[in-house]
């Protein structure tokens, strides 16, 4: 170690902090540290080195200063964010691009030098009279060559505790790799508290992501999305380097579906947030790998996956006893688990927006004393919890849990599937047919109504290429060049499929329960296995009736109308041929080096659906195209 750093590490983190760093053999690891300690400053220093004693500092001291608080059932805590932080800050997170490179309309970049200033700034002393935890982890499974090694400073016991829950360990990989290491880096700080223990300085909220460095800086928040560094701060510094080496990373469930004779074929699946992406990684009778964030890359001519994390940060709205078995259960069993931004009732137990069970009169949520009628300032009626509430879980603990979690070679991948709230355009479920098609028309021209997972108004249209618009470093149009490249040398690359979960009627209402897609991904596994035909229709191919109506007695035991399935799965010619406008617009406008072959593809949808609005009409029941 350099003698300066060495001195100054030694005489700020005491000697067993300072051992714990020694044995990590990494000059540039020990040179971080030492600038952000100096830099931040301070009063107290704890380094992890994911001993269990380690761990239980950290949970306890979320406890001891306030950021969690004890729940009735053992292990559960609550913790509450400002409530002006309660989803990702999409207008202050930044990439920091050089003057004179740009990533396009779509992608929020900051000016690299500057706002390097303007981060040192806003950090400078900023930890002045707290404590400060380093920790160590790996983004994705041990022994791994998926896998990276990151380092955590922050003064937030809640983040650093949520963290030990979603990530793999990672002192000994520090301690393996050495010099070799090839980690990222996050720091962050809450900034001043309230006497809620929540953000005081929101107004100073800063997310910014240097790619040079591999370094992401976050102030003055506490919502996970916005401040738990190897989550989807990660992700922009892994989808960065993943474009460099030929790997994806996505903002993908990982799930093994079980077939016939105890087959399990495994899925990758992307939705925005609040579009059911947990909650299809938890159906009932399938297995979870992974949530939220999956590595992807190939192997012996196939494409494997791995889930980057070992826990859950789930979305707890809606949540019930019927439709989420596992959730439930889990959430109801003693261990631990960190509530965020639910209702605490005056037994210290929680509530939730969609819980089975009477709502309580009244408790504590984000909005501090909360009473059944409570109105915010704009005299709209304020719910128990909010709608972006969440639990944060280790996967463990669900009884659920695929085998291969932590598998370092990854899961095959047979299919992958694209989603997004659309109220009226696709059918429920579609295989696309091929690759490309599956890529652009499923995955790059990906739409969603916009959720509570971000701030800003809630339920408009817009436009999120594989769910991952929101993390994308680089260009729109090399994003989707390196997915479609990604099949390149794969004999039999998975299918890419497109769900729909909420179709409406002409009522307004969901044409689909909650359940349906269970009977989805079985009829997807089936497909992936050529165990099913399927009908090709303008936009792919959907399922036929005689195989849904049976599925639908197996798995669910409902009886499936040909009424349902028509109304369901007719092709709805206008809505899809808006589509396509809208979404060559953006690509023409708003996206910088599309490549060419997607508007080849979306121009032959459009053919392909014109010639069948002639023959057909503007509604084409599958019968018609049998
Ligand atoms: C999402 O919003 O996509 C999440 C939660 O998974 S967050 O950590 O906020 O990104
Ligand atoms: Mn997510």
């Amino acid at each position: 170690m350099d003698a300066k750093i060495s001195d100054f590490l030694q005489k700020r983190l005491g000697d067993q902090g300072y051992a714990k760093l020694a044995k990590i053999d990494n000059p540039d690891l020990h040179a971080f540290i030492a600038r952000y300690l100096e830099h931040c400053n301070p009063d107290k220093i704890f380094v992890s080195a994911d001993t269990p004693e380690d761990l239980n500092y950290i949970r306890e001291t979320a406890i001891t200063n306030g950021e969690e608080r004890k729940l009735a059932v053992q292990g559960h805590t609550i913790h509450f964010d400002n409530a002006g932080d309660q989803g990702r800050d999409k207008k202050n997170t930044g990439i920091l691009v050089p003057k004179g490179v740009e990533l396009g309309d779509m992608i929020e970049t900051k000016e690299r030098d500057s706002a390097l200033v303007d981060i040192h700034d806003v950090l400078k002393d900023i930890m002045k009279g707290k404590e400060v935890f380093i920790c160590f982890f790996t983004l994705g499974p041990a022994n791994s060559d998926f896998s990276i090694p990151s380092v955590q400073i922050t003064d937030s016991s809640y983040v650093a505790h949520s963290e030990t829950i979603l990530y793999r360990p990672g002192y000994n990989e520090f301690v393996k790799q050495g010099r070799n290491a090839k980690f990222f880096k996050f720091v962050h700080s809450q900034g001043e508290l309230d006497e809620r223990k929540t953000c005081k300085n929101l107004d100073k909220r800063r997310i910014f992501i240097d790619l040079e460095e591999n370094i992401v800086y976050s102030a003055n928040t506490q919502y996970g999305g916005n401040t738990i560094g190897l989550k989807k701060l990660a992700m922009r510094l892994a989808i960065k380097r993943g474009s460099e080496q030929g790997w994806l990373t996505e903002h993908m469930l990982v799930m093994g579906i079980h077939g016939p004779k105890n087959r399990v074929t495994y899925f990758t699946g992307a939705f925005p947030s609040l579009c059911g992406k947990t909650s299809t990684a938890m159906l009932e009778g399938e297995t979870i790998v992974g949530d939220d964030i999956a590595y992807l890359r190939k192997k012996d001519g196939q494409v494997r996956a791995v889930n980057v994390e070992k826990g859950m940060f789930g979305i707890i709205q809606g949540i019930n006893s019927k439709d989420d078995p596992s959730q439930w259960k889990a959430i109801h069993t003693p261990g631990e688990i960190i509530f965020s931004n639910v209702l605490v009732t005056p037994e210290k137990s929680v509530h939730w927006i969609g819980k089975d069970g009477e709502v309580p009169p009244r408790g504590e949520n984000h909005t501090g004393e909360w009473f059944k009628g409570k109105k915010d300032k704009n005299d709209k009626e304020i719910p128990p919890s909010h709608p972006n509430a969440r639990f944060t879980i280790a996967l463990k603990q669900f009884d659920n849990l695929d085998s291969a979690l932590d598998d370092p070679k990854g899961v095959v991948v047979a299919g992958m599937v694209y989603g997004g709230r659309d109220s009226d355009t696709s059918v429920p479920v579609e295989e696309s047919f091929d690759w490309v098609h599956g890529i652009i028309t499923k995955g790059a021209a990906l739409e969603s109504e916009t959720t509570a997972a971000t701030l800003g108004k809630e339920g408009v249209r817009s436009f999120n290429p594989m769910s991952n618009i929101d993390f994308l470093p680089i260009p729109i149009g090399q994003y989707i060049k390196i997915n479609l490249d990604f099949a390149e040398g794969i004999q039999k690359p998975p299918h890419i499929y497109g769900v729909n979960y909420f179709l409406k009627g002409k009522d307004g209402n969901f044409l689909n329960e909650k359940t349906d897609k269970r009977v989805w991904y079985k009829w997807m596994e089936l497909r992936s296995h050529n165990e099913v035909e399927a009908i090709d229709t303008p936009t792919g191919r959907i399922p036929k009736y005689d195989d849904l109506k049976r599925l639908f007695k197996e798995v669910l035991n409902k009886d499936y109308t040909a009424d349902e399935y028509n109304e369901q799965f007719k092709t709805r010619i206008s809505e899809n041929l808006a589509k396509i406008d809208r979404i060559k617009e953006i690509y023409e406008t708003k996206v910088k080096g599309a490549p060419e072959v997607l508007f080849d593809v979306l121009e032959k949808q459009r053919a392909r659906l014109l010639e069948a609005q002639k023959k057909h009409g503007d509604y084409i029941t599958p019968d018609k195209l049998a």
